[in-house]
């Protein structure tokens, strides 16, 4: 085999080994919160302002022993969401940078919520024209999950909002935080040719 076979095939090999969605600390994550209305408040009953719209930026922080369970004794209360009465609830995150549709899934919305929740995901370039990506359904009380939704074409995203989609009983969410892959295989990829520029210098 080539040299340069044998480095397509080393690349093509990482790209297939890497994990597909790499750790939280790769991410783009939520710098701010552009706007909210309803009753949007942590799970304690304290509603978010312009002050603590901080719960929902940055990498997920309200777990802090990391067993997935949100609320035992030391976990923070970082969290933003709703639970009953039903208000129109829904709030928009900027992500701290633009992202594009990537192989697979590609925006990330961590939180927990109840066994009737049903929340529309969806995702804007310019904050103003949104398209729905997916729903976040039934779950656990308490427990937190990684919800994931392809962008399906979309690029230059720069929005996502999250919108309660009914006022049911036991129909809560509450969101730790919101990020996106940002496009992992281009590093890859440079890094790969980089190394057959090398290469073919050296001959
Ligand atoms: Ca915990
Ligand atoms: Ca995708
Ligand atoms: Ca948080």
């Amino acid at each position: 085999m080539s040299k340069v076979g044998l480095v397509l095939r080393i690349v093509a090999l990482a790209a297939l080994a890497a994990p597909a969605r790499g750790e939280y600390t790769d991410y783009v994550w939520a710098d701010s919160v552009v706007g909210w209305n309803g009753g949007i408040k942590n799970f304690g009953g304290e509603l978010m302002t312009s002050e603590t719209s901080w719960w929902l930026t940055g990498l997920p922080d309200c777990d802090q022993n990391g067993n997935g369970y949100a609320w035992d004794a030391e976990d923070n209360d970082y969290v933003a969401g709703w639970k009953m009465p039903f208000a129109g609830d829904q709030f928009t995150v900027a992500l701290g940078a633009p992202i594009h549709d990537g192989a697979g899934d590609d925006v990330l919305v961590v939180g927990y919520r109840g066994p009737a929740c049903l929340a529309s995901v969806q995702a804007s370039a310019d904050g103003i024209s949104f398209t729905e990506l997916g729903t976040i359904g039934t779950g656990t009380p308490g427990y937190l999950d990684d919800f994931w939704f392809d962008l399906g074409g979309l690029t230059d995203v720069r929005y996502i909002r999250v919108e309660r989609a009914t006022g049911a009983a036991n129909s809560a969410c509450f969101v730790d935080a919101v990020g996106a892959v940002p496009e992992p295989a281009t590093g890859l990829l440079l890094l790969g040719l980089g190394t057959l520029s090398v290469l073919s210098r050296r001959r």
